[in-house]
């Protein structure tokens, strides 16, 4: 009896899982370009956005330049985790994001944050993202749409760093 196919290595789908993603600006109107974000993320391929935050200003950690806005959004994807992560970053280009230099003030940045309970490691994507841990404009929106995924100690280790919910 022939043996099944192997899965190929280039699929781009998967079963479904929930994603978490951060989305982040502090160059031109940053309230647009998260709130159109959220809906650009909407309207990805084989994904639906199952809840996202607040938006947030948040004051620069390791970075400079203005305020940001800050929001996490939740989304059920089939899409495999290196695809999802070409999704965002075509994302970020249609929104004219530029790299001059690391941390540089941006019009939109999308990291994936969290995959199912997926842990990666290539070159290209580290997930949990490394700093999320760290990061209070990550983890007070993730704790309003994901409460039971931010422990408590750590929220409360965050309290040095501002943040504001935008009403
Ligand atoms: N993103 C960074 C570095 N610092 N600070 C805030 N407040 N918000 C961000 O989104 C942010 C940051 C790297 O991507
Ligand atoms: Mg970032
Ligand atoms: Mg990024």
């Amino acid at each position: 009896m022939a043996a099944p196919a192997p899965a190929s290595p280039a699929a781009a789908t998967r079963g479904p899982v929930t994603a978490y993603v951060a989305l982040g600006a502090n160059l031109g109107d940053a309230v647009a370009a998260v709130s159109a974000a959220l809906q650009r993320l909407a309207a990805l391929p084989q994904s639906s956005l199952a809840a996202h935050s607040s938006l947030y200003r948040t004051a620069p950690v390791q970075a400079t330049g203005p305020d940001f806005v800050n929001a996490v959004a939740a989304l059920r994807t089939s899409l495999t985790a290196p695809a999802l992560l070409a999704e965002l970053q075509r994302l970020e280009d249609e929104a004219g994001r530029d790299r001059p230099y690391r941390n540089a003030p941006r019009t939109l940045d999308l990291d994936l944050l969290l995959y199912g309970d997926a842990r990666i490691a290539s070159p290209r994507l580290v997930v949990p993202h490394p700093r999320m841990h760290e990061r209070a404009f990550v983890l007070v929106p993730l704790a309003e749409i994901a409460p039971q995924l931010v422990a408590p100690a750590a929220l409360a280790a965050m309290t040095s760093q501002v943040i504001a919910r935008i009403p």
